[in-house]
């Protein structure tokens, strides 16, 4: 697939986290809680080096929470801690600062250590788009936020907004392109909203979400949408959806675009259950 990325876009946003990582101790990456391996960027690593992490699979509420459950063991046998989070309402915004402490103690002994003096700890968020990078932001420096960033010509340079116990965090999260390496990625992307769906027809996401649906959780669906269990194929799903809900086309056919956006509206919106689109890979996988 095809996806034009703007390379000069992409180019300088890399440049710019890559600068923004030097300035801090920890950095929190977001991903989306329903995809967490299809919404990260591989490229983070090299970026990142060996600076600690943290992952904060956020939209947790959103997201089937055995499955959370199944990643944060899948994260911890990779050597990687992640903790859930909901950038809307703030739940396990607190553990994501206990994390960050936890995690930055060890580089903060060796410079107490080594007889610097005490300083706050320095954390930036990053992620690729609308994983919910802001909300979360918002939320770690509540309602410190405004009172910090507002003297324009004043602070020059990177400003940074206070969190809990000591920290400090980059007040502009480093956004990063998806990285779709493959349609399915492509088609998780566009499912959960964090693809723009210019890029892929519409129609053909709701049929892959809607074939997933069938197969993996069909609760939501028969109960929002009355479906009879006779239905099993996504063509016959969006037959019904559209007649359900007078989503017609003159004559009395299915219109197609408008079903297909209003199933992925409201599989986003959390209507059809607490759904995660992808699980950790079995062991052996590779
Ligand atoms: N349900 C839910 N929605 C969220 C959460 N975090 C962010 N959002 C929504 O997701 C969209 C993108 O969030 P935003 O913070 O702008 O993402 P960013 O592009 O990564 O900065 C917005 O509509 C948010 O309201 C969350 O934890 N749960
Ligand atoms: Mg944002």
């Amino acid at each position: 697939m095809g996806v034009p990325w703007y390379p000069g876009h992409m180019a300088k946003a890399r440049a710019l986290v890559r600068e923004n990582v030097q300035l801090v101790d920890l950095i929190l990456e977001v991903v989306d809680a329903r995809i967490p391996l299809s919404s990260s960027n591989p490229e983070l690593e090299k970026i990142r080096g060996r600076k600690p992490s943290l992952l904060v699979l956020n939209k947790a509420d959103l997201a089937d929470p055995a499955a959370t459950t199944s990643w944060q063991e899948w994260f911890r046998s990779q050597g990687r801690e992640a903790v859930p989070a909901d950038g809307l309402t703030g739940q396990g915004v607190g553990d994501v600062i206990k994390a960050s402490r936890r995690l930055v103690q060890p580089l903060m002994e060796k410079l107490r250590a080594r007889g610097r003096r005490r300083r706050a700890v320095r954390l930036m968020i990053v992620g690729i788009p609308n994983v919910g990078k802001s909300s979360l932001l918002n939320r770690l420096a509540g309602r410190k936020r405004a009172a910090t960033g507002a003297k324009p010509g004043i602070t020059r340079g990177k400003q940074w907004v206070k969190v809990e116990g000591e920290m400090e965090l980059l007040d502009l999260p480093g956004i990063l392109w998806p990285r779709v390496e493959d349609e399915a990625i492509g088609l998780k992307l566009a499912a959960t909203g964090a693809l723009p769906l210019e890029y892929i027809p519409v129609e053909e996401v709701a049929f892959w979400l809607g074939a997933f649906l069938l197969k993996t959780a069909p609760e939501g669906l028969r109960s929002r949408y009355d479906l009879p269990p006779a239905v099993e194929e996504p063509e016959e799903l969006m037959e019904h959806i559209a007649k359900r809900r007078g989503l017609l086309l003159p004559g009395g056919v299915a219109d197609w675009e408008r079903t297909a956006r209003l199933l992925l509206m409201e599989f986003q919106r959390g209507l059809l259950g607490r759904i995660t689109l992808e699980l950790p890979p079995e062991e052996g996988d590779q």
